[in-house]
């Protein structure tokens, strides 16, 4: 058995106008409460220090960049880290990353349980536009403010365990679960920023929004032998509805937790990471059945070619 207590912290809206101090406060309150469940590691959700500013249309540069973290650590989650290790909880969270070099990614790290980083994912998929969009109801710009994730899919040993991270949109693509499969991945750590509704269609609602978050996470673990926590910043920012449906996953494809609500909840269980092995060596042992002379197309061609 190896057991890791895992907590997944999700978070209630941040609003345009909270100071990262205010957040990573309740960061910490949800940390406090984690330590007082017993979690050994602790998950937070995507760019969870601001408010999700890619709705937000900015075009400049300098207004941009005050959403975008230049290091992390830093002044703001400094004391974030600290209480971690002092917990002896490891942590992951999503931050906006602005590197030395001027470029913007959006960024997952996690840290062992002395605080130390030990990786770090940038998003590959990023939904949404680049420019204005006036047919949309909001506008989504991850486009617009992040270039495409240059590190793939990782994965690390922490722990005792094979970790990797994905991010929000990520979670809808089965190519990035089994890219950490490949690699025995045991527990997937995500994040997101979901809007309760769809954009582009009036009728998608929250109920359809919760059910492909679900069953695309479920299905990515239980194909993958994997545990996978999923990790919403939900409610209404700025009167901007996000959905929430955190969930902790089991290797079968299970829901052993789900939040409730909209706001800051702490979700935890018990996670045992040797419950990947009997999936991984029978009907997922991808050494025995996978066949990759037919897989071709799926690294030669991005979009669909029809047979005629
Ligand atoms: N932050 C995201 O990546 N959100 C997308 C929305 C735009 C659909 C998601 O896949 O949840």
């Amino acid at each position: 058995m190896r057991e890791i207590v895992i907590g997944g912290a999700q978070m209630g809206p941040i609003q345009k106008a909270d100071t990262r101090e205010a957040v990573v406060a309740r960061m910490i309150a949800l940390l406090e409460q984690a330590k007082g469940a017993g979690c050994d590691l602790v998950v937070y959700p995507e760019l969870c220090l601001t408010t999700f500013f890619p709705r937000w249309y900015m075009e400049d540069p300098r207004e941009v960049d005050t959403w975008f973290e230049r290091e992390m650590p830093n002044a703001a989650t400094r004391p974030l880290f600290e209480a971690a290790r002092q917990a002896g909880i490891a942590i992951s969270f999503g931050y906006a990353e602005l590197t030395p070099e001027g470029r913007r990614f959006n960024t997952s790290i996690f840290t062992d349980r002395e605080g130390a980083i030990v990786g770090k994912y940038r998003k590959v998929h990023l939904p949404g536009h680049s420019d204005y969009d006036s047919d949309r109801a909001f506008q989504h710009l991850e486009k617009r403010y992040f270039e495409p994730g240059d590190l793939g899919f990782p994965v690390w040993r922490n722990m005792g365990a094979l970790m990797g991270m994905c991010i929000c949109n990520d979670r809808r693509w089965p190519e990035v679960y089994r890219e950490m499969g490949l690699q025995g991945v045991e527990l997937l750590m995500l994040g997101y920023n979901t809007p309760s509704v769809n954009s582009q269609m009036a009728d998608e609602g929250p109920e359809k929004r919760l059910y492909h978050s679900e069953l695309t996470m479920t299905a990515g673990a239980y194909q993958n032998a994997t545990w996978v926590v999923g990790v919403a910043k939900a409610g209404s920012e700025d009167g901007h509805p996000l959905i929430g449906g955190s969930v902790i996953i089991d290797p079968n494809g299970y829901v052993v937790a789900r939040a409730g609500s909209e706001g800051d909840e702490l979700i935890v269980a018990a996670c045992d990471m040797d419950a990947c092995a009997f999936g991984k060596t029978t009907i997922f042992d991808f050494a025995r059945h996978r066949r990759i002379e037919h897989y071709q197309r799926i690294c030669s061609q991005t979009g669909v070619v029809t047979p005629d």
